[in-house]
């Protein structure tokens, strides 16, 4: 089944053995070039090879990226809109192919793979719209004869790295909006979801030269840190995006800012689902169990904290407990599978060392703590969901483990919970399931969850484009994708008009030469 699935998303992409990791404009010769060899997590199969763009390529990309941005940014943003219309038409029909890449690259389940493009096509049409209502506000001016306002002009050149855990739709949140302003984008994917950047890149890139128009999404695959740092540190990047850890994401931010140029930062969560007594048991058990497992907890916002009521407490605890160890680890093209595999070796050796640690620091493990080999798949990274009893007060708990792994709280106080769910250094996103108006109320208030993402009788995970999304604290603060996040991957500009036949100063003041 593997095999063929491959055999078809390949002839489907056009992807080859050995695949061009550079988009300049054109897609370079592979030739004499070092390779990238992309491994499945299903099998642990070679899929194929990427040539890596090097240090030398990187100028000429940025070069030829504001050569791009002189003509694009010319172009009527609602003209921008419609290409940018087309390139979601684009990838609408290659929704399932790409869904499956997707899912052979980085293991997602086929639905989920899907999702992930769905979520690029939604995004495009939220550019779509939007394309049409980039407007700024007209401000009262003090003087007579005057006009106030502001104006949102592109960047220039955008600067994306993205991580492998949704590895075409966090370019999109980036990329389509930055497009739609009149930027133009750099995408520096993760090595580990290299095939499905080119494929992506390739799907929109093809829009652009049907319409004569130049490139405005540049790619560059790299192994190592090279080329992220050098966009990090570069003046002609004016922004950059960063999706990733938030170690590497402190780096980012201090690279940016030390010349003083604009970072937008999507890094770790570490998010928590507050469980009431006054509950909707079923919705709730969902809730946590799809933000918990879905992805094999390799989301920023999967659940990697239960804070549950003392009086549902062993109810709930036996109910999920029951869950988990129903809940199909395996092949993530099977039907039934609901968790996939890790993405690699370092993944399983974290996961194994995050549930030690819990062990050590005092935590109890309830079910899973198992690497598991799947029949067929033996050189897979798969791992079985596990939930851990545990205290707020374990170092490992206020740490981001990309895995499967629930650690399990109690309270006795709203208070108590609310205190334990902002008890740590990261603030993505966040959960209450009640019925109860007032402590919904509570949890949203200004004294409730400090994320960037509150949600209410409903997970951590999946949300939608059209709200901003990103967290805060050690998250890093940025918003990306819905609402107005497109502000960030523009400038504003205040225009002052003077009408009349005088010049009269601001605040009164006199100047008479
Ligand atoms: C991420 O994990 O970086 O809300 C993004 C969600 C997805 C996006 C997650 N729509 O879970």
């Amino acid at each position: 089944m593997f095999a063929a699935i491959k055999d078809k998303i390949f002839a489907d992409l056009g992807l080859e053995d050995v695949n061009a990791g550079l988009y300049d404009g054109d897609w370079v010769s592979t030739d004499g070039r070092s390779t990238l060899d992309v491994i499945s997590p299903i099998n642990g199969e070679k899929l194929a090879a990427v040539a890596l763009a090097g240090e030398d390529d990187y100028n000429i990309v940025i070069e030829k990226a504001w050569q791009s941005y002189q003509v694009w940014s010319k172009i009527p943003a609602p003209q921008r809109g419609s290409i940018i219309r087309e390139i979601g038409d684009e990838i609408s029909k290659y929704k399932e192919t790409l869904g499956l890449l997707v899912s052979l690259e980085v293991g997602k389940t086929r639905v989920e793979g899907m999702g992930e493009v769905q979520e690029m096509i939604d995004i495009g049409d939220f550019a779509v719209g939007l394309s049409r209502q980039l407007y700024g506000v007209t401000i009262a001016s003090e003087r007579p004869n005057h006009r106030l306002y502001e104006q949102w002009h592109p960047y220039g050149v955008v600067g994306v790295i993205t991580a492998f855990n949704f590895p075409c739709a966090v370019w999109s949140w980036n990329a389509l909006i930055a497009a739609v302003i009149g930027n133009v984008v750099v995408w520096k994917p993760s090595p580990n979801a290299s095939l499905t950047a080119i494929a992506t890149n390739r799907i929109c890139s093809r829009v652009l030269e049907r319409h004569g128009l130049p490139p405005i999404f540049f790619l560059m695959v790299d192994e190592g840190r090279t080329l992220g740092e050098k966009l990090a540190k570069d003046v002609h990047v004016p922004l950059l995006s960063f999706t990733g850890s938030i170690r590497t994401g402190r780096q980012v931010a201090q690279n940016v800012a030390s010349r003083l140029g604009r970072s937008i930062l999507e890094l770790g969560g570490n998010n928590a689902a507050i469980v009431s007594d006054k509950v909707d048991m079923e919705i709730a058990l969902r809730g946590v169990a799809f933000g918990a497992m879905a992805t094999a907890g390799q989301r920023c916002t999967s659940t990697r904290r239960l804070i549950l009521h003392e009086g549902i407490y062993d109810e709930f605890v036996e109910k999920l407990t029951n869950i988990y160890k129903k809940v199909k680890v395996g092949n993530p093209l099977e039907e039934g599978v609901l968790v996939g595999p890790l993405i690699n070796q370092r993944a399983v050796d974290a996961y194994r060392a995050a549930i030690q640690r819990a062990v050590d620091e005092g935590g109890t493990v309830l079910c899973g703590d198992e690497v598991v080999q799947p029949a067929g798949c033996e050189d897979g990274f798969y791992v079985r969901p596990t939930l851990i009893e545990g205290s707020p007060s374990m170092g490992i708990v206020c740490e981001e483990t990309f895995a499967p792994i629930l650690y399990v709280l109690k309270y006795s106080t709203l208070d108590e919970a609310l205190q334990i769910h902002n008890g740590v250094m990261q603030g993505l996103s966040s959960s209450i399931f009640t019925t109860d108006l007032r402590e919904s109320e509570a949890f949203l208030s200004l004294h409730g969850s400090d994320c960037g993402l509150a949600n209410v009788n409903t997970g951590t995970a999946g949300a939608e484009i059209g709200g901003a999304f990103g967290g805060e604290k050690e998250t890093g603060g940025g918003r990306e994708s819905g609402s107005d996040a497109w502000k960030a991957y523009a400038r504003r500009q205040t225009v002052t008009i003077n009408y009349g036949d005088t010049l009269p100063l601001a605040q009164g003041v006199r100047f008479d030469v």
